[in-house]
């Protein structure tokens, strides 16, 4: 059942935040816990893929991450994989007025990683509204484990390709996000500031696909090859 078509044709985006706060607190009710906001929409490459034209905000939990750099294919409906620049913030931050330098003064490290996005809908196809509700298709993620100096990268011209099985299928790099990952957190500040909210340190934070998402199997061996920060390669078991 898609929202928008059958329940509420006219939502406002506020209304699905609102929504999609709901549905995160009914799940802390379960006893998940959050872990860090993300970032999703936030290329060209993913806004030519899925039809829109904004950048959206969810969260990944902890129950989403996944361990042993491998995939757990039955867990998903039909899932695709996205190459991520992560951030990781050492003070509180936030506000509508922050800028570039703001954010890089207080960055702990960055990281690489690979989201593996999943949808309620067939063929991922939902609006912008419905995708909000949807907590943007978070379903997991893998982290790279090595820690890089905000100075120690470009992350403008990092630049990232995804082999699967050993053929390539996508490339891009840190510029299609926004013209700079860090421009994703000055975004996030202004979204969290909506509700009066800072960013937290501490939080592994995703700043959205450089490149298009692409379509994984059961079976796959997957490399993501950056041009400085660390490789992944993982199993879909
Ligand atoms: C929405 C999630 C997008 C990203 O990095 O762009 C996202 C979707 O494409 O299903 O996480
Ligand atoms: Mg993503």
């Amino acid at each position: 059942m898609k929202v928008t078509k059958e329940l509420a044709p006219s939502l406002k985006v506020e209304e699905a935040y609102a929504i999609q706060a709901e549905l995160l607190r009914l799940r802390e009710a379960d006893g998940h816990a959050i872990i860090a906001p993300k970032m999703g929409l936030t290329s060209k490459a993913k806004w030519t893929q899925m039809g829109v034209d904004s950048p959206v905000v969810g969260y990944l939990f902890d129950d989403m991450i996944e361990r042993d750099q491998s995939i757990e294919f039955d867990r998903y409906i039909h899932p695709k994989i996205e190459p991520e620049i992560g951030i990781v913030l050492k003070n509180e931050i936030g506000g509508p007025d922050l800028t570039i330098s703001e954010v890089k003064d207080n960055i702990d490290y960055i990281f690489s990683a690979v989201e593996v996005i999943d949808s309620r809908y067939q063929n991922f196809d939902f609006t912008f509204i419905d995708v909000i509700i949807d907590n943007t298709s978070a379903k997991g993620a893998i982290l790279g484990t090595k820690q890089y100096d905000v100075g120690s990268v470009d992350l403008i011209t990092e630049q990232v390709e995804i082999l699967i099985n050993g053929e390539q299928v996508a490339e891009g790099k840190g510029e299609a996000v926004l013209g700079n990952p860090i421009q994703v957190i000055v975004e996030l500040a202004k979204h969290l500031d909506q509700s009066n909210q800072m960013i937290q340190p501490g939080q592994p934070i995703l700043t959205g696909g450089m490149t298009a998402a692409v379509m994984i199997e059961k079976g796959d061996t997957i490399q993501v090859n950056y041009s400085n920060l660390e490789d992944l390669t993982i199993e879909v078991k």
